[in-house]
């Protein structure tokens, strides 16, 4: 190890939080073993039935580290308003020394691992590197699914490369103590008081998405909260789409998606390369190349199974982490609406005895699997090269039982960039809140902009004027119901038929039908053979239902004040203005 500024913040950052020992990692299979060995002796981890579920591992987080905590997240920033109202706001002062307190001495009687490790492939212009301290195995072992990790990637940092310095420590597990910092003008990111993955795998929402952010709008590129897949049309060309959506919209199973009997006798097939982040870049060709920063699927399985996600039930059978689910007799895993019938009885997340029909979890409903994506038989063969993948479209979407239509494509950059902004979803049974409460999230990236999100339309509005041939942006919901709320689209495999739509438009083979809200398919372009289904009302746009949207819009753009870009309420008025011809 040659890198001083490494050498001495982890001698700075042990001298603080007192561990026993301090612990290299590489990388290798060796010390995977070891490690799980250890944490196996201690109860931190529970291995699965190895013929059943070859190189799986079973963890319980505490019960109250379940899931982000975000009203515990911060950026910490000299200047308040750098943070924007989509954030809350410490100073770095304050920061360090509320965390200083809670890690001083936490790390007593254990061990601080040392992981280095690289976000994208290692040595590609788009990867950053990150080094990450935490004295809980099952971090370090999720970490090592989840990136590029080991000794490779300190042999690539060399002796002055930069890295994000990421400290993390379970102290007390305790929510009161409980903090997820980070300091911008310091790539350094502090978590303290959590083991769950979201608080506690650095490299990703953290590093990936929030410093991320940051370092993008400063360098021109954009990271982003979206998955990315390949879709191979049957002469055998592949295109690439970049998709954002609120959470349970099923991003996961959208970039594994298999497609339906018709289309893959056309001969499509689809290519995962990732289902959470893409890190974006303009190209001396003007086009926008996308990567994956990283290297597994984080994914929820409660809703996972062989109808929903065939290529994810496969990729979690091996050398995977399940964390909160049920832990059946026989030593596999069980959760709600996954595989198999319902067990008659298990050990809940919790750790209690369970039985059905008692009203009570199985699952927690966050509960995650964590696995390679080289697993996924989908995976992508662009998966490792350094440049990436070329986009043709960005898509946008979210829930919403019957304001927007299934499909629609902005009319330039500027408008997309608006479509971005007002994204938003109903909330579902599943989560906290009012049922059906319309939810504004931007570009899916409320809780993950690690600055004044106005700033952030800026940047996506600066983007567009870089590229010569930017992506065509898109807006998609397969969640519309009719008056029996009843869904009109059939979602999962079948939305292929809007992909190859989106994909035709990208390329000019198709027309549309220009509206007050962007272009439409035209009933025929939509190839829609022994699907039986109301198109019309799948397409209808309610001029009353929008009218009053746009005011919920303007109400939203608000709270941004002055500091929200013109551009955004030009094309704003101009919604309206369509809107009132229509
Ligand atoms: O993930 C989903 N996708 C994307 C798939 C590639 N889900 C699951 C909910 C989010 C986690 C969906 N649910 C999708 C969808 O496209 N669509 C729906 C709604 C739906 C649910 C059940 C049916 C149809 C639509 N069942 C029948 O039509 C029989
Ligand atoms: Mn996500």
């Amino acid at each position: 190890m040659r890198n001083k500024p490494l050498l001495s913040w982890v001698e700075e950052m042990a001298k603080m939080c007192q561990p026993d020992k301090i612990h290299w990692c590489d990388g290798s299979v060796e010390e995977k073993e070891r490690l799980e060995e250890e944490a196996i002796k201690t109860g931190e981890l529970i291995r699965l039935n190895q013929e059943k579920l070859p190189g799986c591992l079973f963890h319980r987080t505490d019960p109250s580290d379940v899931a982000r905590t975000e009203d515990l997240t911060f950026i910490c920033t000299s200047d308040k308003d750098s943070a924007g109202p989509n954030n809350n706001w410490m100073s770095p002062e304050e920061g360090y020394r509320k965390a200083r307190e809670i890690f001083a001495g936490s790390m007593t009687g254990r061990t601080m691992y040392v992981m280095p490790f690289s976000m994208g492939p290692v040595g590609s212009p788009f990867a950053k590197i990150g080094v990450q301290l935490t004295d809980s195995i099952y971090v370090v072992l999720n970490m090592r699914i989840m990136t590029r990790m080991g000794t490779h990637v300190l042999d690539n940092l060399g002796e002055w490369g930069e890295f994000t310095k990421c400290l993390h420590g379970k102290a007390d597990v305790n929510p009161n103590r409980r903090l997820i910092l980070h300091f911008p003008e310091d790539n350094t990111i502090w978590s303290v008081g959590s083991g769950y993955g979201g608080n506690a795998l650095l490299g990703k929402k953290c590093l990936s998405l929030r410093l991320a952010s940051t370092i993008a709008k400063k360098e021109g590129w954009l990271a982003e909260h979206m998955l990315i897949m390949g879709i191979e049309d049957p002469s055998g060309n592949i295109d690439y789409i970049a998709a954002a959506f609120p959470s349970a919209c099923g991003k996961t199973n959208l970039a594994m998606l298999i497609p339906p009997e018709g289309l893959k006798k056309k001969g499509y097939r689809i290519w995962t390369v990732g289902d959470d982040i893409a890190w974006m870049q303009v190209d001396s060709d003007g086009n926008l190349w996308a990567i994956n920063p990283e290297a597994g699927f984080f994914g929820v399985a409660p809703g996972t199974n062989s109808l929903t996600n065939p290529n994810a039930m496969t990729a979690i059978q091996k050398d995977t982490i399940y964390t909160n689910v049920l832990l059946k007799p026989d030593g596999t895993v069980w959760w709600e609406d996954g595989d198999g019938a319902v067990p008659e009885e298990g050990i809940d997340w919790l750790g209690n005895p369970w039985k059905p029909g008692t009203g009570v979890q199985a699952a927690h409903p966050n509960s995650r699997f964590t696995a390679p994506i080289t697993n996924c038989p989908s995976i992508s063969h662009r998966i490792e090269h350094h440049h990436g993948v070329p986009i043709s479209a960005i898509v946008f979407g979210g829930k919403r039982s019957h304001l927007t239509p299934l499909v629609y494509e902005a009319l330039n950059w500027e408008h997309g960039v608006y479509m971005g902004a007002i994204m938003a979803s109903e909330r579902t049974a599943a989560q906290y809140g009012k049922l059906g409460e319309v939810r504004r999230d931007p570009m899916a990236m409320l809780p993950f902009c690690g600055y004044n999100m106005a700033d952030y339309f800026s940047h996506w509005l600066d983007m567009g004027k870089k590229m010569t041939n930017p992506p065509k942006i898109f807006n998609v919901n397969w969640f519309k119901r009719d008056d029996n709320g009843k869904f009109l689209w059939p979602g999962y495999g079948e939305n292929l038929r809007v992909l190859e739509w989106i994909i035709a438009r990208c390329k000019g083979d198709v027309e549309a039908k220009k509206t007050a809200i962007g272009y439409l398919p035209m009933p025929e372009s939509l190839d829609l053979n022994g699907l039986d289904l109301e198109l019309e009302k799948l397409l209808e746009i309610n001029q009353q239902d929008w009218i009053e949207e746009t005011k919920a819009v303007s109400e939203f753009f608000s709270t941004f004040g002055s500091r929200l870009p013109q551009i955004l309420w030009d094309e704003h008025n101009a919604l309206c203005n369509r809107l009132k011809m229509e």
